[in-house]
Formats: structure tokens, C-alpha cells, sequence
């Protein structure tokens, strides 16, 4: 009975954990939670709710994990007596956990991910615990009580630990999540002008002008992102200046910021790949505090560094340059999210993620790059980041009938502006591209070609130009140590 109890908190432990790091809202606990809550007959949640008021979920759970307290013993009896029942019926309990994971709402199919290390752990655990139970047959002696009480300890403790980790863990999220929801950002001293009509095309299947924050790509080094405290939160500006200073939130907030655009792409961005998005971002001016600080002569470098312990080499002259740097506090016209990085991030036009886009910020340390390293840098990737050119096909993508058919997509080569964008169907000539209005050097370009296709299977590559005349290479390079190049190309059935 205590190896049923022990394994079920062993797998309910490693299951939330997986959930808390894989997807918070996936936790097996909460997703029956949830569930429960739905199948609930309304006079019943009410009666609940005016029992315990907001520790209703606090009682709910409660109630679940004396119920699988209970259902872990009678899997351990049924698993001691009846073989391998018990391990059936944590196989159910995680289908059913499962099942409730992948039915929420806007839950994905890696939802059910926790639920399976549910099961693993479960039946892992169960049938370890009650085999030593189990008298090893005439030949062997029985095991030594001793090691199935510190066994049973040991897995029940594991359990333990780790939900306990998980709940610690989101609580925490719920801490920032209120602290962003007291956040009251000002207006833009300087809105970003209005985006020209034309922008976008429209044609379905291309990335939207604007990237909804949560579709967002999101890459960091963390596995779950810090939480910072934005009343606690400071930025020190220091190192190679003649007045290091230290800022607060809400100093920073009464700077007069700037709202702009800009498309930010991530170094590990393989050729078509989709780690790149365009957002509208509020912040202020890094150029107008690298001017408070007074960098001395010969500082070329800013190293920031996050709270996650990533740091990133911005070149100096790109700060200062009068391009959009900024220290954004709002994404998309609201707080930026924990996970882009409350409350405080750098945004960079022209540079890849890694060298500039700094989030949950908390230094800016003027320096030089033959004094100082980055984080990916000592990891094998150039201090310096510059976006390389390039193109994206979005539609179409696997068959379609012949006739007209819309290919389009994306380019960008952010802060010196798209010129040209070109297709080339098979082994024929390159063909010009229309494209999209500009909304500015820093943000992508859609464009599109009406193509006439003829039945079989061809081959599309896309190329773009930038201002300066450069020609996107073809040159297949991978994205270390300095970002990937190539034309993507994409295969596309017709019949
Ligand atoms: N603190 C911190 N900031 C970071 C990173 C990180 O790991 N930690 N990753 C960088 C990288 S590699 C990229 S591409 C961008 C991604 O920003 P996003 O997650 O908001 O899209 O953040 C950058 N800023
Ligand atoms: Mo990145």
C-alpha cells in the first residue's frame, strides 16, 4: 500500500515537473483539475467557492491528491495480489490525466507529454517497490525490509520534491504575472508613424506584418524564465564612463520612450526557418543613457547581462548611431511578457538576438571586445552579429492544382532595407518579385509572384537584394559561428 502511495507521488512529482518546465498549463494536476471543475455540477462549485472563496482551487487540489493517494494504494495492493493490475490502473489514471492535458483549450499534442512521464515514473516505480515486496521465490531470500522501507521513502520523497519544485516554480510566474498587470506604461513620447498602407498582402499562409506576441519565437537560455521584481528591479551602466549610474523602473519608464518597429531574428535561424518575428516596441533610447554615462574614448563595446546570466556584445557605434536601440519595456501595446523579458530588454535593429536582444536586463557595462567576452561567444559564435540577408518562401508548400498559384513570403536585411526580391521556378531565369510597401529599413518585406503552373514537380528558390546592391548568396553556410546562409527552396507538387 505504501509502494502504490509512493509511486503515485513519485509519478504526480516528475509529471508536474515535466509540465513546469515543458509548459506550465500542461500539468497533469491542474488539466484534471481543470476537468473536474468542468464536469462539476454548478450548485456544487458554488457551494465550494462559498466554502473556501479563492482557496477553492487550493480545496480542489487538495481533494485530487487524497484521491490519488488513495487510488495509489489500492494499485499498490491490486499490483502486490493480482499482477500486473496495479500497474493497469496507473496506466488508466494517466490516460485519463492525459486526456484532460489534450482537450483544454489550446492545448498541443506535447501537452500529453507530462502525463507519459506520469506513466513511466508510475509503473516504473510500482513495479520496482513491489517486486522487492514480493518474495524473491524459494531459491532467493526475501528482500531486507530495510531496503523496501528506504525505497519506498526514497520514491515517495522524489515525488515529493519535485512538486514541490513545480508549485515554487509557478508561483512564482503568478508573482510576475501580477506584477505586469499593475504596470501602467506611459504614452510614446515619439509613436512609431503610421504603417503605410500596403504592408502586407494579405495572401493567407505568409507570416502576419506584426507577429502576435504569442506566436512570438522565443529562445533563451533558461527554462524558465527569471522573475523579476519590477519595484526592485535596477539597471547599472557602468564600466568604461565617466559617470556610472544606476536606473529604476520606473525612472526609466519617465524617460520619454520611443515606440518603433523592428524585426528580430535569432542566430540559430536555419535558412527558411521561422525564429524570426517583427513586433512594435516601446522603450527608451539606450543612446540617451550611454550619453548620461559619457563612455571614454576607445570603449567600443557594451557587454549587457541578463539575470539568466546570458550576456551579449553590442558594438558601441551601433547604440549611438541614432538607429531605434532601445531598452523596451512594451511589446505589441502592452508590457513586455515574462518570457520576452520583464521588465526590461534590449532591441537592436540589425543584429541577430544574440548579440543585442538582452532580455530580463540588468547591466550595460561599457567596454572594449578585446577585454571582454559574451556568453555565445566563448560558445563558439562570433562577438560580432550583423543579420545576414535573406528570404523566405511561405506559401505554397506541398501540392497544388495547376494554374495561377500565389508564391510568397518574407525578406529582410534589417537597417539597410530590401530592394529586390527574385524567384526562380526550376532551372529558368530569376524573375523580379512584387513587393509589399516598406514600413521601414528595420522591418522585413513581404513580396509574391503570380506563377502559372503546369502540372509535375518544381523546384522554387527565392533570392533577395538589399540598398547597398549585395545579392543574397547561395553559399551554403550553417549557423554557427555567425548566422546561415543560402536561398531556401522549396518543392511544390502540381497535379
Ligand atoms: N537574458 C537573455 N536574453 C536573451 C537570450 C537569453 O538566453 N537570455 N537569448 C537571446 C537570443 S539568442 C535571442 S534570438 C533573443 C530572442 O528573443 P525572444 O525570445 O524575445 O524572441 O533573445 C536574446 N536575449
Ligand atoms: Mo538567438
Amino acid at each position: 500500500m505504501c509502494a502504490g502511495v509512493a509511486s503515485a507521488a513519485a509519478a504526480v512529482g516528475a509529471g508536474e515537473l515535466a509540465a513546469a518546465v515543458l509548459h506550465p498549463s500542461a500539468s497533469p494536476l491542474l488539466s484534471v483539475g481543470s476537468l473536474v471543475i468542468d464536469l462539476t455540477p454548478g450548485f456544487l462549485k458554488a457551494a465550494v467557492i462559498a466554502a473556501f472563496g479563492t482557496g477553492d482551487k487550493g480545496f480542489l487540489i487538495a481533494v485530487l491528491l487524497v484521491l490519488l493517494a488513495v487510488l495509489g494504494a489500492a494499485a499498490g495492493l491490486a499490483e502486490l495480489r493480482r499482477p500486473p493490475a496495479g500497474r493497469v490502473l496507473v496506466v488508466l489514471l494517466a490516460v485519463v490525466a492525459g486526456g484532460a492535458a489534450v482537450t483544454r483549450q489550446g492545448a498541443a499534442v506535447v501537452d500529453v507529454a507530462p502525463s507519459l512521464v506520469d506513466l513511466a515514473v508510475g509503473v516504473l516505480v510500482l513495479a520496482a517497490l513491489v517486486r522487492r515486496i514480493r518474495p524473491a521465490g524459494a531459491a532467493g531470500g526475501g528482500p531486507s525490509r530495510r531496503s523496501v522501507v528506504v525505497g519506498t521513502a526514497a520514491a515517495a520523497g522524489a515525488g515529493l520534491l519535485a512538486g514541490w519544485a513545480a508549485t515554487a516554480a509557478s508561483a512564482g510566474s503568478r508573482r510576475v504575472a501580477a506584477a505586469i498587470a499593475r504596470v501602467r506604461l506611459p504614452a510614446p513620447e515619439r509613436p512609431a508613424p503610421p504603417l503605410p498602407a500596403g504592408v502586407s498582402f494579405g495572401v493567407p499562409g505568409v507570416a502576419p506584418f506584426i507577429t502576435p506576441t504569442s506566436d512570438f519565437y522565443r529562445i533563451d537560455i533558461s527554462l524558465a524564465p527569471p522573475q523579476l521584481d519590477p519595484a526592485a528591479w535596477e539597471l547599472e551602466v557602468t564600466g568604461e564612463v565617466e559617470r556610472p549610474f544606476r536606473i529604476r523602473y520606473p525612472e526609466l519608464l519617465a524617460m520619454g520612450l520611443t515606440e518603433s518597429r523592428t524585426t528580430l531574428m535569432c542566430v540559430s535561424n536555419e535558412v527558411g526557418g521561422d525564429l524570426i518575428g517583427t513586433a512594435t516596441w516601446l522603450g527608451a533610447p539606450i543612446r540617451d543613457l550611454l550619453a548620461r554615462a559619457r563612455p571614454r574614448a576607445g570603449a567600443d563595446m557594451v557587454l549587457s547581462t541578463g539575470a539568466d546570466g546570458f550576456s551579449a556584445s553590442t558594438p558601441l557605434e551601433v547604440l549611438t548611431d541614432g538607429r531605434n536601440a532601445v531598452l523596451a519595456v512594451g511589446m505589441n501595446g502592452g508590457v513586455l511578457p515574462d518570457l520576452h523579458g520583464f521588465p526590461v530588454r534590449m532591441v537592436v535593429p540589425g543584429l541577430y538576438g544574440y548579440v543585442s536582444a538582452t532580455k530580463w536586463l540588468q547591466r550595460l557595462e561599457v567596454t572594449r571586445f578585446s577585454a571582454a567576452t559574451a556568453y555565445w561567444t566563448t560558445r563558439g559564435y562570433s562577438a560580432r552579429g550583423p543579420v545576414k540577408l535573406s528570404s523566405r518562401i511561405d506559401v505554397p508548400g506541398g501540392s497544388v492544382a495547376p494554374g495561377v498559384v500565389t508564391v510568397a513570403g518574407v525578406a529582410w536585411a534589417q537597417h539597410t532595407g530590401v530592394e529586390r526580391v527574385q524567384l526562380r521556378i526550376d532551372d529558368g531565369p530569376w524573375r523580379d518579385c512584387e513587393l509589399a510597401a516598406e514600413a521601414s529599413i528595420d522591418v522585413w518585406r513581404q513580396w509574391r509572384y503570380r506563377w502559372t503552373a503546369t502540372r509535375g514537380t518544381h523546384v522554387l528558390r527565392v533570392r533577395a537584394t538589399d540598398r547597398t546592391g549585395l545579392v543574397q548568396t547561395a553559399r551554403v553556410a550553417d549557423v554557427a559561428p555567425d548566422g546561415a546562409t543560402g536561398l531556401h527552396t522549396v518543392q511544390v507538387r502540381v497535379g
